[in-house]
């Protein structure tokens, strides 16, 4: 079991959700958000600080063995805040971590990357990029970082290219991109504990019907995603209908590919 697992994002969605479920998997979690955190559990540290902080960053990852950086705005938004939270917090996160010696970091990458592509392709881990948001460029920005951080300093990143994880499918799109937090959970912990991971892309989706991603080149974490959306199925063939020249119907990202723009 590792020592020490940083958790950032630990207040947002997902973080509450890891918060609990990955536990199990580490001596001490040292959680990080922006946002108040509420009280640690005994096994528990709190670094409440702004990812764009260079120095705070710095103390976040001392004595850390891996990180799951969830922390970040996690919609489309201005740039400024995007640029702050996602592009510099990245670096810093990853400067921090070549600074200190962390080996293994879990990225909260997004199928916004991609998310041009129409729902009629199907995505392997090396189709090229094709973001559909600010959003989508500054988690590719990620993605580009740490790979250089693994080429250059060896620093091993599974990059999670999430779906749409949240309790259940909200619309007819997220029956093919829906991540159960069961399987989340599962990947999270095949990223942490798979030895050499190198640089992995890796779409993070249930064994739904109707997917667009093929995994194939992530088979060496080992998961096997054991839900799917088929369960919420009629619940979402009951709500009326949406175009088909709907975005939503369209393109991988759905309606990510209409926002904006904003000022600055
Ligand atoms: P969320 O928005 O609920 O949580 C993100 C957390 O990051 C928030 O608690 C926020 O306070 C924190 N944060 C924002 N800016 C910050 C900053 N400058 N410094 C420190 N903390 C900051 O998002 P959610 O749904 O929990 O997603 C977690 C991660 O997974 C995000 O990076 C998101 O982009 C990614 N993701 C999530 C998906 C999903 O379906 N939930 C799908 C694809 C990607
Ligand atoms: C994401 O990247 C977002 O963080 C999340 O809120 C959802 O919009 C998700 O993608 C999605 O595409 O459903």
């Amino acid at each position: 079991m590792m020592n020490r697992l940083l958790i950032t994002g630990a207040a947002g969605g997902l973080g509450k959700v890891l918060r609990q479920r990955l536990a199990p998997f580490a001596k001490t979690l040292r959680l990080s958000d922006l946002s108040s955190l509420g009280t640690a559990a005994p096994n528990e540290e709190l670094f409440q600080c702004d990812l764009s902080d260079a120095a705070a960053v710095h103390e976040m990852m001392t004595g850390v063995d891996a990180v799951v950086h969830l922390g970040g705005i996690s919609v489309e938004a201005a740039f400024k805040p995007i640029l702050d939270a996602n592009i510099v917090g990245v670096f810093n996160l990853y400067e921090a971590a070549r600074k200190l010696g962390v080996k293994r970091i879990v990225f909260a990458s997004s199928n916004h990357v991609i998310g041009f592509y129409k729902q009629t392709e199907k995505l392997d881990a090396d189709a090229p990029m094709r973001p559909d948001s600010l959003y989508g460029i500054s988690k590719g920005f990620g993605e580009l970082t740490s790979r250089f951080y693994f080429d250059r300093y060896g620093i091993e990143t599974v990059c999670v290219r999430i779906g749409s994880s949240f309790p259940e499918p909200a619309d007819l799109r997220m029956m093919s991109t829906y991540l159960s937090y069961d399987d989340l959970t599962e990947l999270m912990r095949c990223s942490l504990q798979t030895p050499n991971v190198g640089h992995t892309i890796v779409y993070g989706a249930s064994n739904n019907r109707d997917s667009w991603w093929d995994n194939s080149k992530a088979a060496h974490l080992g998961w096997q995603p054991k839900d799917s959306s088929e369960p919420f199925r009629a619940k979402i063939d009951a709500q009326p209908p949406a175009a088909a020249d709907d975005p939503m119907m369209v393109y991988q990202g759905g309606r990510f590919v209409t926002h904006g723009p904003f000022d600055v």
